[in-house]
């Protein structure tokens, strides 16, 4: 008898989604830049959680019920609210974030949390959270499906490429051979990680980001394994 091993899929945008059953499975919620990266800085900070918003307004409202209050859309801070996307937000202490909630919305990140809502279990990933990731799947034993950010609605560079360095950790625990989406991503993380850096530089959103002069955001972005916590959004909060 063969002992069959649990699956890791990608899918590379949310727009994808309805093509995949989450049902049974976790969803592993990735916006490298920098939605995740960003939350699972908060934490790493002693933020008490963050609950995502997909809009805007509902977000800046909870500054009202004694949150705080982080928005960005097209890469920009919104007007009105505390922090923008910058993880550097959480660690310049310009704004105090111990012990504080944080309301969160981004263009990306945020909605592709809603949109997993089917899966048993949505862990927040990011490059540096890489191991503590892979460790928590590892135990779990279940069926994955890293569920990529994207940029409103279109594959991107960054998100396929934890992807793929999420199925490399994952390689003799999972069947990771099951998914051309998987294999492509396994593919390009190869290619990419001698030097991640240079080969980020010609991603659309680093060519973003770098218009708005975020680009050490991306350097820290792409550390591994800086934090060992594996965020958790249970449909209401991420803890
Ligand atoms: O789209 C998102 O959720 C954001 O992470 C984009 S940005 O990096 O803040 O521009």
């Amino acid at each position: 008898m063969t002992n069959q091993l649990p699956t890791l899929d990608v899918c590379f945008s949310p727009e994808l989604l309805p093509l995949y059953d989450l049902r049974g499975k976790v969803a592993v919620v990735v916006d490298v830049l920098r939605a995740t990266s960003s939350i699972v800085t908060a934490l790493a900070q002693g933020v008490t959680h963050l609950i995502p918003f997909s809009e805007l307004e509902a977000c800046r409202a909870q500054a009202t019920a004694g949150y705080l209050t982080a928005a960005e859309r097209d890469g920009r801070q919104a007007e009105g609210v505390d922090l923008g996307n910058s993880p550097f937000g959480y660690l310049d202490g310009v704004v105090p974030v111990r012990d504080r909630a944080v309301a969160i919305t981004t263009t990306n990140g945020t909605r592709a949390l809603h949109l997993s809502a089917a899966a048993d279990e949505i862990v927040v990933g990011a490059f540096l959270n890489l191991g503590a990731v892979a460790d928590h799947l590892r135990q779990l034993q279940k069926d994955v499906v890293v569920v990529c950010a994207g940029w409103k609605g279109k594959f991107c560079l960054e998100d396929t490429l934890f992807g793929g360095a999420l199925a490399a950790r994952l390689q003799a625990d999972f069947d990771t051979t099951g998914s051309d989406a998987t294999l492509a991503a396994l593919d390009l993380w190869r290619a990419a990680e001698p030097d991640l850096t240079g080969y980020l530089l010609k991603s659309s959103h680093v060519r973003r980001l770098n218009s708005l002069e975020a680009h050490k955001d991306m350097e820290f972005c792409i550390r591994q394994d800086e934090y060992q916590l594996v965020p958790i959004f249970d449909g209401s909060r991420i803890t």
